[in-house]
């Protein structure tokens, strides 16, 4: 089994931080985004979208996208429980993962591709769309933080892996100075505490 990843993105890092928590190491191939190694030949003929992080399975098949790679290795290494431990709880981890996904990752994500040189001539940009992704996602952290007020962690009062797409797509966020404004001190605690799990390194 062979992980295919990269140190720097945060879609990876969610693997490498769930991996981490389940106490699990495999052998892990670093593709270099910034060579643009995801666009070779030979790894689009690994995930045709041309993205990382990719599994491959000791059957020679490959598995792509983060959630995925982390549910195979949830149902391979049950412990500890990171993605719910019965229907109800299950059910709840998801919805957060999901909105932690869409609310925040794929905010801060679009505010970063779509307003950072990185990715000058490497898609199309469209600016004013990267200031509107910005916007909305202080608007949905202000929100998380009201949530984290009455309770640790995303989903719950268990780490899970909602906690752990939360973090990384802030930690993103650094990049295109998106950062936790003063007075959301829950959702800083909450970071703060994430932050210091050996997991996160
Ligand atoms: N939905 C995918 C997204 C994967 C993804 O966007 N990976 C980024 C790194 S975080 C990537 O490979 N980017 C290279 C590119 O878009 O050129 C997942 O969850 O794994």
């Amino acid at each position: 089994m062979k992980l295919y990843t990269s140190k720097v993105a945060p879609n990876p890092r969610r693997v490498h931080i769930f991996l981490a928590e389940k106490g699990v190491e495999i052998e892990s191939v670093e593709i270099d985004l910034g060579e643009s190694q995801n666009l070779d030949p030979d790894f689009v003929a690994r995930n045709p979208l041309g993205r990382v992080p990719v599994l491959e399975l000791d059957d020679g098949a490959y598995l792509a996208e983060s959630m995925a790679i982390c549910r195979y290795f949830e149902e391979t290494h049950p412990e500890p429980p990171l993605m719910g431990i019965d229907v109800r709880d299950k059910a709840m981890v998801e919805m957060w993962n999901r909105r932690m996904e869409f609310e925040i990752m794929a905010q801060i994500s679009g505010c970063f591709r779509h307003t950072h040189r990185y990715w000058e001539g490497r898609i199309p940009q469209i600016p004013e769309y990267g200031e509107l992704c910005r916007k909305t996602v202080l608007e949905r952290m202000a929100w998380l933080d009201g949530e984290l007020a009455d309770r640790e962690f995303i989903a719950g009062d268990r780490f899970t892996v909602a906690d752990i797409t939360a973090f990384t797509a802030i930690s993103l966020g650094r990049i295109p100075k998106i950062r936790i404004a003063e007075e959301l001190t829950n959702l800083q605690r909450w970071f703060d505490a994430v932050r210091a799990r050996p997991s996160v390194g």
